[in-house]
């Protein structure tokens, strides 16, 4: 299980029946506002996907032994603020896209382009306040 917090993403292993490690900080140092769980790259481990503080979308892969490697940074100029965000495959090509609202910045979506690599996010819904998405 991962949890955002102000120090970041804290990530707490399954121990079996009604059990969880401790907290352990994983690739801390931020705050997240908004997190995600999915394999984002196919191969069936379940990797996060985090804002940081800074205007960066993190996409964080996991190694397969319940830690995670920060490989993708999906640049969202002019924004600090992330809202939500969701993963769909809005092109079709069975990799999961990213959409994310952005307050003031609209709704920013940045295509999956595999390989862990990422489009640059691109405004969608310019001059409209988006918060929420579905
Ligand atoms: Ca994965
Ligand atoms: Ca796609």
């Amino acid at each position: 299980m991962a949890v955002g917090s102000d120090g970041g993403v804290d990530v707490l292993t399954n121990l079996g029946p009604g059990g969880f490690s401790a907290p352990v900080p994983n690739l801390g140092g931020s705050f997240s506002t908004a997190l995600l769980a999915l394999d984002m790259d196919g191969d069936r481990a379940v990797d996060l996907v985090r804002p940081d503080s800074s205007g960066h979308l993190l996409v964080l892969f996991n190694r397969g032994d319940g830690a995670f490697e920060e490989v993708a940074t999906i640049e969202s100029p002019g924004t600090s603020t992330f809202h939500q965000v969701v993963a769909v495959d809005l092109d079709g090509d069975d990799r999961p896209d990213l959409a994310f609202s952005a307050g003031v910045q609209g709704l920013l979506i940045a295509r999956n382009a595999g390989k862990r690599k990422f489009q640059p996010a691109v405004d969608s819904a310019a001059g409209k306040w988006i918060e929420e998405l579905a």
